[in-house]
Formats: C-alpha cells, sequence, structure tokens
C-alpha cells in the first residue's frame, strides 16, 4: 500500500508542506495513543477553564492542544497557529512560512461515551509582511487553503487529507507508525438518502431549514419521494467521515438561539478545513447563502452556518433558501 510521503509527493505538494504535515502528524499519533489510553492514563473528563468559546474545557483538549502546539512551534515550518482552545493567535518561528489551525480535539464530549473524536486542521501561507503574532494574517478566505484534513481517531486512527489534488484516506498502520493510503481518490457518492442534524434545535431553525428536513422526513409519501435516514455522531468528523464513505448531507444552519452568532462551527477550523476536503471529493460545502471556502474571515474564532455533503442533496437543500 501506498504511504503518504509518496502520495504528497505525486500530488505535486512542496517539501516544506510535506515535513509540516509529517511534524503534525506526529502530533496526532500522539493524541491517537493518549485517547486510546482513556480512563487507564485518568485522561478523561473536564477541567475547571473554559476556551474562548465559553465551552467547558476537558482534559482531552487540553492535552492535545499542548501536543500540536508544542511539535508545530519547534518545528521551524509554522509562523503562527490559531487552535479553538487558544484565545489569541500562537507566534511560532518568524521564518515558519505557513499557518495552522486547528480544532486539537473536535468532538469532546464523546470521550466520556468512548467515541468518535478528532483532529481537524487547515494550512495556509504566511503573508511575508506578519508579524507571528498578527491575528489579521489567518483572515483569508478558505479557497486560500494549501492543504486540509482530519485524524479521526475511531476504531482505526485514519487520516483524509487533501493538498488541492483530490482527498485521500489513509489508516494509521500502528504496527509500524505509518498512514498508508487505504481509500485513495474518494468521491463522495452522489445517491444518497441519510441526513445529519442535531433536530433537537428543530424550534430555533429558520423556515427554509424548517421546510426542507419536514420534506425529508415526509419520506416516499412527501416531495422528495424517497425514505430518509438520519445520523448524529455530534463530532463533525465522524459526520464528514460518513459522508466521504457513503454520501449523505450534514447540517448545522444558522439558528436563533443566540441571534448574534452566525452558527455553532467555527470557520478556520471546522468548516474550511471540511469544506475543502468535500469539494476536493466532488462535494458541495455551503453556508445556504454561497461557498463556504468564499466567505471572508473577520476574526479567527468566527463562526458560520454550514451545510455540505453530496452535490444533489446540497443544491437541494440551497433551493429551500431560494
Ligand atoms: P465539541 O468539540 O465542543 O464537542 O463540539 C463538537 C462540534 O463542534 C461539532 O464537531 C459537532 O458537529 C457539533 O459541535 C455538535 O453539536 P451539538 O452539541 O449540537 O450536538
Amino acid at each position: 500500500m501506498k504511504r503518504l510521503n509518496s502520495q504528497m509527493q505525486q500530488d505535486g505538494a512542496p517539501l516544506e508542506l510535506i515535513l509540516l504535515i509529517r511534524t503534525l502528524l506526529a502530533g496526532c499519533k500522539e493524541i491517537s495513543f493518549r485517547v486510546s489510553q482513556g480512563a487507564l492514563a485518568g485522561v478523561l473528563g473536564s477541567t475547571l477553564s473554559e476556551n474562548v468559546q465559553g465551552e467547558t474545557q476537558k482534559k482531552l483538549d487540553v492535552i492535545s492542544n499542548q501536543i500540536l502546539k508544542d511539535i508545530l512551534k519547534e518545528s521551524g515550518y509554522v509562523k503562527a497557529i490559531s487552535s479553538e482552545e487558544e484565545d489569541d493567535v500562537v507566534p511560532c518561528d518568524p521564518e515558519g512560512k505557513y499557518l495552522v489551525s486547528f480544532d486539537p480535539l473536535d468532538g469532546s464530549s464523546n470521550t466520556e461515551i468512548n467515541s468518535l473524536i478528532g483532529t481537524i486542521f487547515s494550512i495556509a501561507h504566511a503573508p511575508q509582511w506578519m508579524e507571528p503574532n498578527d491575528p489579521a494574517a489567518f483572515l483569508q478566505p478558505g479557497s486560500q487553503m494549501v492543504a486540509a484534513g482530519y485524524v479521526l481517531y475511531g476504531p482505526s486512527t485514519m487520516l483524509a487529507m487533501t493538498t488541492g489534488k483530490g482527498t485521500h484516506i489513509y489508516t494509521l498502520d500502528k504496527t509500524h507508525g505509518g498512514f498508508l493510503l487505504t481509500h485513495p481518490n474518494v468521491q463522495v457518492p452522489e445517491l444518497t438518502a441519510e441526513f445529519s442534524i442535531n433536530a433537537s434545535n428543530q424550534r430555533h431553525w429558520e423556515p427554509p431549514v424548517k421546510q426542507y428536513i419536514s420534506d425529508l422526513l415526509a419520506g416516499e409519501e412527501g416531495p422528495r419521494g424517497k425514505n430518509y435516514n438520519m445520523r448524529w455522531v455530534a463530532a463533525m468528523v465522524g459526520d464528514v467521515h460518513r459522508l466521504l464513505c457513503r454520501g449523505g448531507i450534514f447540517m448545522y444552519p444558522y439558528d436563533k438561539r443566540e441571534p448574534d452568532k452566525p452558527g455553532k462551527l467555527r470557520l478556520l477550523y471546522e468548516a474550511n478545513p471540511m469544506a475543502f476536503l468535500i469539494e476536493q471529493a466532488g462535494g458541495l460545502a455551503s453556508t445556504g447563502a454561497g461557498r463556504i471556502m468564499e466567505v471572508m474571515p473577520e476574526e479567527i474564532h468566527q463562526r458560520v452556518p454550514v451545510i455540505l455533503g453530496s452535490k444533489d442533496e446540497v443544491e437541494a437543500c440551497l433551493s429551500y433558501y431560494d
């Protein structure tokens, strides 16, 4: 089976980007090990602190963030980091060529139930003019990303990644510690009958989303003329992995719970990297008003509504917004 390195070379990734990704993944392998130790290593449960989003941090959020931060800061490839678990940009090497944004442990509430969690990352060029502690450099649309991906800590540890030449999925071979290409050039299946949304928020949704979901629920007798199934992992990594494997639609739309917040998911380290993976696999990723990867960020922890997955199903959903 092909190794990660040769696939990245074949896709034309520059050497320094390859080395940066390998460094980042070394951190993810350590997270994978820590996660698998669970209660044996005393890493489950919450800390007493909150992150900038006002969410209580799990111990594994803090550990994973520290692992990635330490390894990337030392690497020499990274000028600055933005993370879900850091209030501000973390300055790294002034000579570093790249900016890395990450959610160190997406879906961390799933650690309590030994369910799916993962690390999501995106990589962009660091502008030459930037000072390493300048958040303005991160305010680039997702279309500027040079690589993005996630590592899913499930029954197998898997990496889905794109450097702009298709989306490939790799599986960590724990016998020798390398990621092997198990699913080259994945395509989001077009035929789908699965949707993914937190239905407990239904009363807060806007009319187009209410109508779209109600039509899916109407099944064969409804306007869509077929029966749908629903899945919700409560970790975007798990839901997006399912989309890449067997299609469907995932939505975290705008809702009226906190009217001043445009959604729950964060643009830089959740929506953008997932949009890049999905688009490179032939799917679509939208906010409901336009392409996610064209949103111009105004701040590093910006939130956006997210609708992504199989092309036809996302288009069907977007038609309700018209
Ligand atoms: P955490 O990383 O704080 O657990 O949040 C996960 C997440 O950002 C995303 O991965 C899920 O799709 C979504 O939140 C789940 O949200 P609900 O709490 O509405 O299920």
